[in-house]
């Protein structure tokens, strides 16, 4: 079965380079018709990993093709999901299925109450790739892929392609819990580096700020249903500082790009979240409200 990818950016073109060589049948969904006569000028999507290129001329088309779509991988950013598949809705199959792998939470939920007819698989990918150029991939840091149904279920058959095509992957049944936990971990860490303009490692200098940030969000995980002992986030939060000590967070890196952040599906979603359940979250929506500021100085969305 045909694997249409929604998104070619850097994660959209790890998955469909690495399932196209792998001799499995992809279509890339772009998203204009400029976009698309560029991708064919250009041959293909390159993709470039430990050092070497190579050219994968994947089949592409525009989102009102005709075909009917059986399983559809979104791989656009979070605010940018929910409206990319709108536009080819009309082509979903009545029991088609939709891998999601955008960060945090919120998009994925829309999608799922507005497409009920399929089933969507929600991901938390660790990997990492950035783009150089609209149309080349660089894989940028292994890692692992969770895959779940948040209604239950049994794993799909389709897993086997990712074998295939080398795709680290993990059936996860709880992948609700596994994302609110990178969520909380994202909220901790990515905000604080864009304020205090700073990589992950030197927000060792602020561990009050990050020990009240993660008291804070335990309790929100809790409330949530996501339970977690006390202390188990701030440990956490401080391995993962300490291994990606040299790097800057995405967030930090998008906001020095220039770029929109996914706050709304990050803070935004955890602070709603707290406000909808009545609990008292003053720091998180202290960082929020500091954060949208901060953003909105520089011209970016603030949500
Ligand atoms: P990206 O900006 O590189 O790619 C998104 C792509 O979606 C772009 O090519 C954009 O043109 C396309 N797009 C947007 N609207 C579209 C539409 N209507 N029709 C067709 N295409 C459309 O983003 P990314 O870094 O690949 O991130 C995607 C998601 O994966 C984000 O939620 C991100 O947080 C998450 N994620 C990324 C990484 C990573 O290393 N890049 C790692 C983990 C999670
Ligand atoms: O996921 C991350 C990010 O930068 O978005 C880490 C490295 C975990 C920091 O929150």
């Amino acid at each position: 079965m045909t694997w249409h990818v929604l998104g070619a950016g850097a994660l959209g073109g790890l998955w469909a380079t690495r399932l196209a060589r792998a001799g499995l049948p992809v279509r890339l969904i772009l998203r204009s018709a400029q976009r698309l006569a560029e991708y064919h000028r250009a041959g293909g999507l390159t993709l470039s990993e430990a050092g070497r290129s190579s050219l994968h001329a994947i089949s592409a088309e525009l989102p009102d093709a005709s075909t009917p779509i059986q399983r559809l991988l979104v791989a656009c950013k979070a605010y940018d999901a929910e409206a990319a598949i709108a536009q080819l809705a009309q082509r979903l199959a009545p029991s088609c299925e939709i891998l999601l792998l955008q960060n945090g939470l919120g998009s994925q939920q829309a999608i799922a109450k507005r497409w009920p007819q399929a089933r969507c698989i929600f991901v938390s990918s660790t990997e990492g790739a950035y783009r150089e150029g609209a149309l080349q991939v660089v894989f940028a840091g292994q890692g692992q892929n969770w895959l779940g149904d948040p209604n239950g279920g049994t794993a799909p058959a389709w897993l086997d392609d990712l074998d295939r095509a080398g795709i680290p992957h993990i059936w996860s049944s709880d992948i609700l819990t596994r994302l609110w936990r990178k969520l909380a971990l994202n909220c901790a860490i990515n905000p604080l580096t864009v304020l205090h303009d700073c990589r992950n490692g030197e927000l060792l200098q602020y561990r009050q700020q990050l020990t009240e940030l993660c008291e804070e969000l335990t309790e929100l995980l809790n409330t949530c249903g996501q339970a977690t002992a006390p202390g188990d986030l701030k440990s956490e939060v401080l391995r993962v500082i300490d291994a990606t000590a040299a790097n800057y967070s995405s967030m930090y890196q998008d906001v020095r790009l220039g770029r929109r952040t996914e706050i709304a599906y990050l803070l935004g979603y955890a602070c709603r979240s707290a406000d909808s359940l009545d609990l008292a979250v003053p720091r998180l929506h202290e960082l929020h409200l500091r954060l949208r500021e901060h953003l909105g100085q520089r011209g970016l969305p603030t949500d």
